[in-house]
C-alpha cells in the first residue's frame, strides 16, 4: 500500500529554466522594485501616481488595486532584516528561500560563539534565544519579529504570494501536507537534537557529544531519505523546490559537520547535488556569509 503521494515530474526538466533562477540574487537594494513588484513600478514612485491618474477606463483601474491591494497584503514593503549567523541550519532555510524568492533583506549577524542571542535586547526580538529572527517592518506600529524558522518560510510563502512559490497551493493540500511532514523531520526530529546548547549539554555530561549529534543526524536522514523515497523528483517533492528542500540543504551541511556516514541516503544526495549548483543556494552557503570567518570562507 502506497502510503505517501507520489508527485508526477513536472514538464521541465532543466534546473537553469526554474523560474526566477536565471536572475540576479536578492540581498541587493538594486533589486528590491523588481522583486516586489515584478510588472509594475513601485507604487510610491512618482510614475505609479501618474499612471493611475490617467487611467480612465474604471474596471481596469479596480483590477488594479485589487493586485495592488494583494501585493500590499503584507505590513509593508520597507526591508526584511535577518538577524542570522552563518553556521546556523535554521537562519540557512530562511536565507535559502529568500535567495530563491528574491526578497531583499537586511542581514545582522548573531554571534552565538559569544552568546549574543542571550543577551537581553535580543530576547526581545526572539524570547527563544536562538537564531533566526525574522522582523517585518510596519510603517503604524512597531515591527514584528518571527523568531521561529519554519513560521517565517510561511510567512514568505503567505506575505509574498508574487515571489517564487515553496509550497503546492491550499488547493492541493495532500502535497503540503508531505511537504510539511519532511520539514519537520528535519525541523523537529534532527534540528532540536543537535542544536549548540543540548551538544554542549550532552558533552558536559561526559558523554560524546559529536557521536550524539552524528546519531541522531543519521536517524532523522534516514526517516528523510525513506519519505522522499515516495515523493521526490528532482527535488524532496516532484520537481519544484519546495520549503522542504529549503530546510535539507542546511541539514546536510549539518551532517557534513559530524562527518556522518552519508551512504546509505542516496536519494537524499542526489536531491543535495541537484540543489547545490543553484546561485540562490550556493550563495545562502554557510562558508559564503559576511559573518563567516576568513579561514572558512570559499
Ligand atoms: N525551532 C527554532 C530553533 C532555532 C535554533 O535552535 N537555532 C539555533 C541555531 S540553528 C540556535 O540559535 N542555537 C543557539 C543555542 O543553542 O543556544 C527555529 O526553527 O527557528
Amino acid at each position: 500500500m502506497r502510503t505517501r503521494p507520489r508527485p508526477k515530474p513536472g514538464p521541465d526538466q532543466n534546473p537553469r529554466a526554474e523560474p526566477g533562477l536565471n536572475r540576479s540574487l536578492p540581498f541587493e537594494k538594486d533589486n528590491m522594485d523588481s522583486a516586489l513588484f515584478p510588472h509594475s513600478p513601485p507604487c510610491d514612485s512618482p510614475s505609479f501616481a501618474v499612471q493611475s491618474l490617467v487611467i480612465k477606463d474604471w474596471p481596469t483601474l479596480l483590477l488594479a488595486a485589487l493586485i495592488l491591494l494583494k501585493t500590499r497584503s503584507r505590513p509593508t514593503d520597507q526591508m526584511l532584516t535577518l538577524h542570522t549567523n552563518f553556521r546556523s541550519s535554521c537562519s540557512g532555510r530562511l536565507r535559502i528561500a529568500l535567495n530563491l524568492k528574491k526578497i531583499p533583506c537586511e542581514c545582522v549577524y548573531v554571534n552565538l560563539l559569544k552568546g549574543e542571542h542571550r543577551s537581553e535586547s535580543y530576547k526581545t526580538l526572539n524570547p527563544s534565544q536562538s537564531v533566526p529572527a525574522l522582523v517585518i517592518p510596519s510603517k503604524d506600529h512597531e515591527s514584528f519579529s518571527i523568531g521561529q524558522s519554519v513560521a517565517a518560510l510561511e510567512y514568505l510563502e503567505e506575505a509574498y504570494p508574487e515571489t517564487l512559490k515553496l509550497l503546492p497551493p491550499p488547493s492541493d493540500p495532500v502535497a503540503r501536507a508531505a511537504i510539511r511532514s519532511l520539514v519537520q523531520i528535519i525541523a523537529s526530529d534532527i534540528q532540536p537534537l543537535t542544536n549548540m546548547r543540548i551538544v554542549r549539554r550532552v558533552g558536559d555530561s561526559g558523554a560524546d557529544a559529536n557521536t550524539w549529534a552524528r546519531d541522531f543526524t543519521a536517524v532523522g536522514l534516514a526517516a528523510y531519505e525513506s519519505a522522499v523515497t515516495e515523493t521526490a523528483g528532482k527535488y524532496s517533492y516532484g520537481d519544484k523546490i519546495s520549503i522542504a528542500d529549503c530546510c535539507l540543504i542546511p541539514a546536510v551541511w549539518g551532517a557534513q559537520f559530524y562527518d556522518v556516514d552519508m551512504r546509505p541516503f542516496s536519494k537524499v544526495i542526489g536531491i543535495y547535488e541537484r540543489l547545490m549548483v543553484e546561485p540562490a543556494v550556493l550563495k545562502a552557503h554557510w562558508r559564503n556569509q559576511e559573518d563567516t570567518p576568513e579561514e572558512l570562507k570559499n
